[in-house]
């Protein structure tokens, strides 16, 4: 490696489930083959990372686990089969770290569903350290002069929701209910939606989370935390009353995703996006029939979807607010997220 990359860095590092998170320094890892060495700038913190720690999903973490798969920055070293990148190139890490390439999954283009994935701060190191990993076919190109602490939450938050507005399968002119539309996914989807010529129903809860909404673009805001009736208030917000077109749900918590279908219009699409501990779906099948309601999930996105996501940031249609936070500041930023009092993205920038 080249000597200016030093032997240790700084990282965020959960010791076990449940945390707390460690700050301290860590070997900066080595490349393989087929990877390419990013020195991370700015990190998106997700609330997928939140669940990583805490270990709500049945699906095994890595511990200890660097966090961390909203990641921007300049590649630092590669391996020797790595064509796609050079060395001071711009590049962003996602939760897809890495796929087999040889699944019937990956060979259409679906690797998000390759059994043998690897994940970005999940099970394998992520991007809460100065110095990260990623496999270079998966890895993002930033486009030149976008700036890298914008960036960072497309990487996740933005290539997720425009792939979920895609999966939505709304047409300009209509109309896509946005619940969780205050934090970080929800965010970027309102300016994805908006991007598209969609319009926008949004619900989330509190004034901070209403202004940024309606600054964002959304033509109604629900307070899921004020409304007495939030089925009759998300048909009213629609601009004939009968319901939205679509459903995408970012919500962490279950009660929106057994709400939905009762406010989706006749022939309408609920896409299931947020990833609540232990829920379920729930719809009556007598509505769901007779009403012919779409019900799906959306898993992140491809390469494409990716380049695509990126491409509508670096024409200037995408401008979601982010705060930014030294590194050290994690465990405070996963306090607020756990308390929804996130309004957008926190982005964290590394340490010199
Ligand atoms: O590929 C995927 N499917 C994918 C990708 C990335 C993230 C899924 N996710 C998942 C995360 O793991 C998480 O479960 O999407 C969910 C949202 O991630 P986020 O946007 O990073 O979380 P956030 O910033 O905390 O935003 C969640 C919002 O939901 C609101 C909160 O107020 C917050 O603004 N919310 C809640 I909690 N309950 C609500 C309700 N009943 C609600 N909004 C409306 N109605
Ligand atoms: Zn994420």
């Amino acid at each position: 490696m080249s000597p200016s990359i030093p032997e240790m860095q700084w990282a965020q590092v959960a010791p076990r489930i449940g945390g707390p998170l460690e700050y301290k320094q860590i070997p900066v890892p080595t490349p393989g083959p087929d990877q390419i060495l990013v020195k991370i700038k700015y990190s998106g913190v997700c609330h997928t990372d939140l669940h990583a720690m805490m270990g709500h999903w049945p699906i095994p973490v890595k511990m200890p686990l660097v966090g961390g798969h909203e990641g921007a920055g300049t590649v630092v070293a590669k391996g020797s089969l790595v064509s796609e990148f050079e060395i001071g190139d711009r590049a962003g890490l996602k939760w897809l770290n890495g796929s087999c390439g040889d699944c019937e999954f990956c060979r259409q283009s679906d690797d998000p569903l390759c059994a043998r994935a690897q994940l970005s701060g999940y099970t394998v190191d992520g991007t809460f350290q100065q110095y990260a990993l990623g496999k270079a076919s998966h890895a993002s190109k930033i486009p030149d002069g976008l700036p890298l602490d914008a960036a960072a939450p497309v990487l996740c938050a933005g290539i997720t929701v425009y792939k979920g507005l895609k999966e939505a399968g709304v047409r300009p002119g209509q109309t896509v209910a946005i619940v969780g539309a205050g934090g970080g996914l929800g965010s970027l989807a309102l300016q994805y939606a908006k991007a598209m010529g969609v319009r926008v129903v949004a619900v989330d809860g509190g004034d901070e989370k209403r202004g940024m909404c309606e600054e964002l673009g959304a033509e109604a805001f629900v307070d899921f935390t004020r409304s007495n009736d939030l089925v009759a208030d998300v048909k009213a917000a629609t601009p004939d009353g009968l319901g939205a077109h679509a459903v995408i749900l970012l919500a962490v918590s279950e009660k929106p995703f057994q709400q939905a279908t009762e406010y989706v219009r006749s022939r309408g699409t609920i896409v299931a996006i947020g990833l609540p501990p232990d829920a379920y779906l729930k719809a009556p099948v007598l509505n769901t029939v007779l009403r012919m309601i779409t019900i799906k999930g959306s898993y992140v996105g491809n390469r494409q979807d990716g380049v695509e996501a990126l491409d509508f940031f670096a024409r200037g249609l995408i401008k979601a607010p982010f705060k930014t936070a030294p590194l050290e500041d994690l465990p405070k930023i996963f306090e607020l997220m756990e308390q929804g009092k996130i309004a957008g993205r926190y982005v964290l920038e590394m340490p010199e």
